[in-house]
Formats: C-alpha cells, sequence, structure tokens
C-alpha cells in the first residue's frame, strides 16, 4: 500500500534520473565552488539541489532523488515541511532579530516550555537556546561545571560532540575532526564505549563489564569528585551508530547521581522521534540532568538547546549565558511548527513503521552478505557495519562502493563510523512507504554491484 507524507506533497514523491549524477549542471556549479568555497568544507554528493520536499530532493538538471539521509537527521518532518515554512514566511515578514537578551518575544519561551515538555522527566525543567549542536554542548559544559564547581568531563570512545575547540576535544575520531587543530582544551577524558560488537569478548561481555570498566577508570584516572559531567550520545551518530547495550546508560546515569556527576545525553543527532521515541534515552527510562538537542528540532533552521533541571540550570549567575543569535525569532518559529508537525502526525510512531520495515530487509542483506557484520539502531535510525567477511578488520572500501552506486542510482545514502565503514539510514519520518521500498532495493542492488566487483580473497 503506498502511503503519503503527512499533508500531502509539493512534490512528485518519485525518483527520476535524467542524467548521469552528479549532471551536467550540477558539475559546473562544483567547478565553481572548487574556486570560491574553501577546500575543508567537504560535499559527499555534490548534485545541487533546487528543491526538496517529503523524501525526494530535486537538483540542477531536473533529477530526483530518494532521500536516506536527512540532512544529517535534521529534516525529519521532511524538507521545507508546510507548518515550518510556514511559520518561518510569517515571523520573518514580522520581525527577524532582536536578539533576545535585549528584547524578547514569545517564540523563544515557547520552544522552551516544548522542551520541557517534551524531554524525558516531569522535574522542573529550564532550557537556553544557541545556534548549533555543537554551541549547544560547549554551553551544557560551562553550565555542568558551574553547578558543580568541577573540571572533568567525561566522553567516549567514538563520540562525536563537534567541531569547535572544546568540542573537538570531546569528539573521539582524528580524521578529518581533529587533525592538527589542536591544542584541544583540557580536562577531557575518554573511556571506553560500550560497543557490542567491538568490545573484547564480543557483546555478552560488553554487557557484562563496560559499565564496570568505565566507573574503575573514572575512578582510577580522573576521580569522581573531580567529575563535572559524563557526556554520552545514546545511541552514537558519527562514530558509527553504536546503540550500548541494555542497562549501560542507565547504570551510567545511576553512577553518576551517586557521585553528584551531571549526566549529560547529547541527543543532538538521536532527539525528536528519530529512535522511534521523542527522545533516545526514554526508550530505558533513562533521566539526563541536561539534555543537548539540535538538528531535527527546527525543521533545517539553525536552533539548539541545552534543557535540564532547574537546579542545575539556574546555578549560572545571570548573565552567564547567552550569543548574539541563540534562540532567533525564525529558528524559534520553525522550531514550533516542527514539533507541532511530530505531535500531529505522531512521527514517533512512524519513526518505529520505519525500522519495522527496513530492519528485516537489512538482516536479511547481512545474511546475503558476509561483509556486513552488524545490522543496528532503533526507530529510523539505522545501519550496518562492514568487516572482511569473518573479522573485525573495517572494509571502508567496500563501504564507499556501496554508497557511491546508491549514489549512481539516485538514493541519498551516508556513511559513518570511526573506520568509516558503517552505512547509515536515516530517511525523513514523513517519507512514503512505496519510497521506503524502492530506496531499500536500490541498496540491494548496491550491494550486488560492489561485493560482485570484489577481489577475490586470497588463497586459503
Ligand atoms: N552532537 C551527537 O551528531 C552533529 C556533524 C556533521 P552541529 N553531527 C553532524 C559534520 O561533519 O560536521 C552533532 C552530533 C552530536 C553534536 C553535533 C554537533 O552539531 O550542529 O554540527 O554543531
Amino acid at each position: 500500500m503506498t502511503e503519503h507524507a503527512p499533508g500531502g506533497s509539493r512534490l512528485p514523491q518519485q525518483r527520476r534520473l535524467v542524467t548521469e549524477i552528479p549532471g551536467p549542471a550540477s558539475r559546473d556549479l562544483l567547478a565553481r565552488r572548487e574556486r570560491a568555497v574553501a577546500r575543508g568544507v567537504s560535499t559527499m554528493l555534490p548534485v545541487f539541489v533546487t528543491d526538496a520536499d517529503g523524501g525526494v530532493i530535486t537538483d540542477v538538471d531536473g533529477n530526483s532523488l530518494i532521500d536516506f539521509g536527512s540532512g544529517i537527521a535534521v529534516v525529519s518532518v521532511g524538507n521545507a515541511a508546510p507548518r515550518v515554512a510556514a511559520r518561518v514566511a510569517e515571523q520573518a515578514a514580522r520581525f527577524t532579530h532582536t536578539c533576545f537578551m535585549v528584547t524578547p518575544y514569545a517564540g523563544y519561551v515557547e520552544v522552551c516550555e516544548e522542551l520541557a515538555r517534551r524531554t524525558p522527566g516531569t522535574h522542573d525543567k529550564r532550557s537556553a537556546l544557541f545556534n548549533s549542536g555543537a554551541e549547544a554542548v560547549e554551553n551544557a559544559v560551562k553550565i555542568a561545571r558551574h553547578a558543580t564547581g568541577r573540571q572533568a568531563v567525561v566522553a567516549f570512545d567514538h563520540a562525536y560532540h563537534g567541531r569547535t575547540n572544546l568540542t573537538m576535544a570531546l569528539t573521539a575520531k582524528n580524521m578529518p575532526y581533529k587533525d592538527k587543530f589542536g591544542p584541544f582544551a583540557g580536562e577531557i577524558y575518554r573511556m571506553p564505549m560500550a560497543y557490542p560488537l567491538r568490545w573484547p569478548g564480543g557483546r555478552d561481555a560488553a554487557r557484562a563489564e563496560a559499565l564496570g570498566a568505565v566507573t574503575a577508570q573514572i575512578h582510577a584516572q580522573v576521580g569522581e569528585d573531580n567529575v563535572a559531567a559524563v557526556i554520552i550520545e545514546p545511541i552514537q551518530g558519527e562514530g558509527g551508530f553504536v546503540v550500548p547495550p541494555e542497562g549501560f546508560l542507565r547504570g551510567l546515569a545511576s553512577y553518576c547521581a551517586e557521585h553528584g556527576i551531571v549526566f549529560i545525553a547529547d541527543e543532538i543527532q538521536t532527539g525528536f522521534c528519530r529512535t522511534g521515541d521523542w527522545f533516545a534515552c526514554e526508550h530505558e527510562g533513562v533521566l539526563p540532568d541536561l539534555v543537548t538537542t539540535a538538528k531535527a528540532i527546527a525543521g533545517g533552521l539553525p536552533l539548539a538547546a541545552v534543557t535540564g533541571r532547574a537546579e542545575i540550570m539556574d546555578s549560572v549567575h545571570v548573565g552567564g549565558l547567552g550569543g548574539t543569535y541563540g534562540g532567533n525569532p525564525v529558528a524559534c518559529a520553525a522550531a514550533l511548527g516542527a514539533i507541532e508537525t511530530m505531535a500531529a502526525h505522531d512521527l514517533a510512531a512512524r519513526a518505529r513503521r520505519i525500522g519495522d520495515i527496513m530492519l528485516p530487509r537489512l538482516h536479511k542483506l547481512a545474511e546475503a552478505y558476509p561483509v556486513i557484520a552488524d545490522v543496528r539502531g532503533r526507530g529510523a535510525m539505522l545501519a550496518v557495519e562492514l568487516t572482511r567477511p569473518g573479522t573485525l578488520d573495517p572494509d571502508p572500501v567496500t563501504t564507499a562502493a556501496v554508497s557511491r552506486a546508491c549514489h549512481q542510482a539516485g538514493l541519498v545514502t551516508l556513511t559513518c563510523g570511526t573506520f568509516g565503514n558503517v552505512l547509515r539510514f536515516l530517511p525523513p519520518l514523513v517519507i512514503g512507504e512505496d519510497l521506503l521500498d524502492e530506496g531499500l532495493t536500490i541498496l540491494e542492488d548496491a550491494f550486488a554491484a560492489a561485493c560482485s566487483l570484489e577481489e577475490p580473497s586470497p588463497a586459503g
């Protein structure tokens, strides 16, 4: 049965290729881009976009591609979602900026009210708004340090928290995020991640040992009383869609509570219905002290937030938090439109439905292609990890080949992972089920093509 994106679609919800990918008009723009845009800002798939809606992206050559990326988990409500576009237009025509620290407006307060309502826990909460995920993480750390009077911050292997100086220090992966950009901020301590596929001794050992290993290392290397905050993504994003075993996050949260450590859940990629709940922490009933959000919060406009326990948030003196643009009125209007869309269409349920459709197909793919060592994720945040069959040696080459084959066939896919060997899937939550099926078929064909090109493994 065909399902349409909630609210109807402005663009035909179909894949249509009329040129090679990228086409000639995109290649012209790419050449101009190379002369004008800094090389350090990379582009994964250089089709220049003219329009996007629901589950499709159209380009300057007239191609229509299926979107399995959502601009890295941002346009969960669909691109240019009607409620977002309408509220943005209305707000932009009224006023575009005053600076909330100079003369405030209701939209900022309303977004903070929504955050209090939607984030885990019914305790008294406060929020502060910022422009990017990295900025939210920076501020969560500032707040945790201020509230505790402590300095150390614990982060994890494979973590991603941003590209600013402090957040580079929190991010685990060197290339491309950190290489030669140091010196990095101090007082950051990295602990092993409960990574079921890669924990020494395997999945059961990860479940049994990871929490104990982390807390023992914190005790030995840092000292609980020095730790201001532990920050973790409930499901790691850029680091490879790593899902910790059930109980790990809960255990970590209670360990933090026991030692007066602020537990920060970085829900920048997992938040706002992506994993089948409003926030990924809800799955296990984990109650973070602070939550960082960004990405899907505003349907594509730049907005981020720190939300948390009133007594922690309000430990900061008046004037201690802020920024010129944080909680810009147009971005707040977009957020109110996005949140309204998520609630009206129960996009958390749609994320679960997407998972129900995709997971069996991904597991079948893993049976057919031994290069797939793991299928994981939750809701509409799903991934496959590729290794040399029968080993844990990462296979970024086949990962890139599969991704490229998808792109050429008109399916936007993303890769991730510390070793670049994870294909991740983040379709807009409003994608039609026919497009979802077609995208999965393209993925299956891409595996067939990429794996048939593989060199036969050496004898023996
Ligand atoms: N925390 C969990 O996923 C952003 C990064 C893309 P910003 N992830 C996409 C890239 O290569 O720069 C992210 C995240 C988590 C923090 C961030 C940072 O959010 O809005 O990109 O600053």
